[in-house]
């Protein structure tokens, strides 16, 4: 078992009890689930354990992610409450694998039935994994399969707590990936899965060698083979998934066509001439027009050059080499992720609910949102993309503060219960340092985009600097003399709630602006391809039609983070954190200094503080009195001689707790699991005995 140990006042470190290789990698602290990465398969997640937990109150069993799954199962079901399952941990702590589990335990303990739909829905929430994860999920250096995109996932049930459909909202997927690896990264999985998947006429009909290292884009890394994933097989549920989620063979078709093209794309070269910049390859773009059903002559102009409109004149400007392999790269990822945008649609589709009345919808809307996003990462390089994904954690982070640290100790405050309040570290700071309007890091991103003149990287760095100067959090310089990281010119660190980063300004500006020029949308318009063309609408526009300047991709993020957090707290949260027991991804090592790392950056020590110094359950005494009434004879059936406060004393008095509750202005408060488990079983073992009696009563037998 594994148990959170005091060692100092300051610091709390997780100890396994001969535990970590006992199996048992759950605990609790309230009713926050943390979780150890076991790195190695357990059998702890079989019907025989799925029958444990099922409808069983969290502290009847020992510790599993089970519980919490059924904890927030049983709330929407019981009191038809919109419940969220929030998942967090640095990459590789087991967030993904968790959010499976918990969709699996969902989909174990419902339609009891056996109905076909609903069977269908189950069956189609299951399998979106093996498809997101192969075109959003990849190799880095901290986890063989990373999500390198947010997931928040709406589970919607009918008013009998079966499945009934869902909804996926993704979030920035880290698309650089696509034309860029760190050495020992890898590109999306879809690459190779494609590669050692496909069948030999399939892979003929893609105009691709069976041979990672013949494509620029997926062999930088050096790192195609992964110990723990095999592709072929992977390749293979990927294509069964497709046809489970009703994808059409065309469609199926269509995205292997763009992944395809992909590779190709990344093996152009371009020469020049001085004035005229070319396609040294033919052929290479050849394939790719016939891979996208476009005409060969639109993609090697659009490579090479563009149409721009000033003053109502359309104009031919040429790229010079450098300009068409940014334009190049930026066509590739940009193909990607629209390709990544389709497939979720297409997930989409499969599981909206399909209620034959439109009148039935209203029956649908309690929902369990289960929130798997990329967790805090820090890499050798730290770009654009960390800042994003580092920002995200620190909004969840802020949420769980919110909701567990403060709101918890306010309600003892307003409930007017004696209480010694528990310091804590508010990440609010570094948000805001991130998010602010006017003096945020995007903000001053945006306005260097917005600049027409010529803006460098460095003098985003710059205006940074110039703006956030002597923020606890920030900073451009070396910290002392001895600080031998930060390369003053080009780097800036912020320091986050789980450590210091430090991030390379280069390719920020790019990034953000998130450029593809005209060129290539008219070009993925053309395409004959309707499943193609229907990705790119905007590519019907004509030349001279100005648009508007589009978000940048820093706000866009911004936006959609703080439209998540806002979703989450309008409903009722429980925890999952995940612990990563050493970054060497082995069953064998329980690093104590990494652990303790994390348990101090999570917020654990003072969530532990506040559970232990606090109570594990309150209740308004209206419902507290409805609920255990019966097991006093002072209070049942009804109680007429005071407040349901009195009531609430009577019963707690009677069954001898005492001491262990606390009376708020509203709400009783109690300490240990162990009374309410007391009154439940109190009132568990009466209620056979109150059927007879209401039978009696209602025969008029007494
Ligand atoms: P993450 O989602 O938290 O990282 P994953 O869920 O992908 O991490 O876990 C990483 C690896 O740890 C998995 O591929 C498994 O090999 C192993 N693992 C995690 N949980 C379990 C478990 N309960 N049982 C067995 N193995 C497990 V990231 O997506 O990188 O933030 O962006
Ligand atoms: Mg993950």
């Amino acid at each position: 078992m594994i148990i959170i140990t005091k060692l100092k006042y300051k610091s709390i470190v997780m100890r396994t009890n001969g535990g970590y290789n006992g199996g048992r990698i759950y605990t609790y602290i309230g009713e926050v689930c943390v979780s150890v990465n076991p790195y190695r398969n357990m059998t702890i997640y079989g019907s025989d354990y799925v029958n444990h937990y099922k409808g069983r109150e969290i502290f009847e069993r020992p510790p599993h992610i089970f519980a919490i799954a059924d904890g927030s199962y049983k709330a929407m079901k019981r009191r038809g409450r919109d419940t969220c399952i929030v998942i967090s941990g640095e990459s590789g702590s087991g967030k993904t694998e968790a959010s499976k589990i918990i969709m699996r335990y969902i989909a174990a303990v419902t339609n009891a039935s056996g109905q076909a739909e609903i069977e269908r829905v189950k069956n189609v929430l299951l399998q979106s994994n093996a498809i997101l994860e192969a075109f959003g999920n990849a190799k880095t250096n901290r986890n063989d399969n990373s999500s390198r995109f947010g997931k928040y996932m709406d589970i919607n049930f009918d008013f009998k707590g079966d499945p009934v459909g869902g909804h996926i909202e993704n979030y920035l997927l880290e698309k650089s990936r696509v034309v860029l690896q760190q050495p020992g990264e890898r590109n999306f999985h879809s690459f190779y899965q494609l590669l050692s998947g496909a069948q030999d006429n399939d892979l003929s009909k893609y105009k691709l060698k069976r041979d990672v290292n013949a494509y620029h884009f997926i062999r930088q890394g050096k790192a195609s083979k992964v110990d723990s994933i095999s592709d072929k097989t992977d390749y293979k549920a990927v294509q069964q998934a497709f046809k489970i989620l009703g994808f059409s063979p065309e469609n199926i078709d269509a995205i292997w066509r763009i992944v395809s093209a992909i590779l190709h794309l990344g093996n152009i070269e371009f020469t020049t001439d001085g004035d005229t910049t070319q396609v040294k390859n033919q052929d290479v773009t050849k394939k790719i027009a016939e891979l996208l059903k476009v005409d060969h002559d639109n993609v090697t102009k659009a490579l090479c050059h563009r149409i721009i409109a000033a003053k109502g004149e359309v104009m031919e400007k040429q790229h010079n080499v450098s300009e068409a392999t940014y334009g190049r790269d930026a066509f590739a990822k940009a193909i990607y992720e629209r390709m990544f945008s389709h497939i979720v649609s297409g997930v989409n589709k499969a599981i909206e609910v399909r209620s034959k009345d439109s009148r039935d919808r209203y029956k649908y809307n309690t929902v369990i949102g289960v929130l798997d996003i990329y967790g805090f990462e820090i890499f050798e390089r730290n770009s654009f993309e960390q800042f994003c994904i580092n920002y995200c954690n620190e909004k969840l982070q802020q949420l769980f503060i919110e909701l567990v640290l403060r709101q918890e100790q306010e309600e003892y405050r307003k409930e007017g219960i004696e209480w010694t309040a528990v310091e804590y570290f508010n990440n609010e700071i570094i948000c805001d340092l991130v998010e602010a309007n006017h003096k945020g890091l995007i903000s001053v991103l945006d306005e260097a985009c917005l600049n027409v003149g010529k803006v460098t990287d460095e003098m985003v760095l710059e205006a940074m600097e110039g703006k956030l100067k002597g923020h606890n959090h920030f900073t451009t310089r070396k910290l002392s003399p001895s600080d031998k990281e930060l390369k003053h010119v080009e780097e800036f660190r912020i320091r986050h709630y789980a450590g210091d980063v430090i991030y390379n300004i280069n390719g920020f500006l790019e990034k953000n602006k998130d450029t593809l020029f005209q060129d290539f949308k008219r070009l993925m318009y053309s395409s004959k391809d309707t499943i193609i063309s229907g990705m790119w609408p905007e590519g019907a526009q004509h030349i001279t039609m100005t648009t508007k300047r589009p978000q940048t991709a820093g706000t866009l993020f911004k936006n959609s983070m703080i439209a998540l957090t806002k979703n989450l707290a309008s409903k009722e949260p429980y925890y999952v954190r995940c612990i990563k027991p050493n970054d060497q991804k082995t069953p064998v090592l329980f690093d104590d200094e990494r652990v303790t790392h994390q348990v101090n950056y999570l917020g654990l020590v003072e969530n532990l503080r506040v559970r232990r110094a606090g109570f594990a359950h309150r209740q308004a005494y209206d419902r507290f009195l409805r609920r255990y009434k019966m097991i006093s004879h002072y209070t049942w059936p009804n109680f007429h001689s005071g407040t349901d406060r009195d009531g609430t004393r009577i019963i707690i008095d009677e069954q001898g707790f005492a001491n262990d509750v606390k009376y708020g202005k509203t709400k009783i408060f109690v300490r240990s699991p162990q009374t309410l488990f007391a009154l439940e079983q109190a009132r568990a073992s009466l209620i056979p005995g109150i059927v007879i009696f209401l039978q009696k009563l209602w025969r008029g037998t007494i």
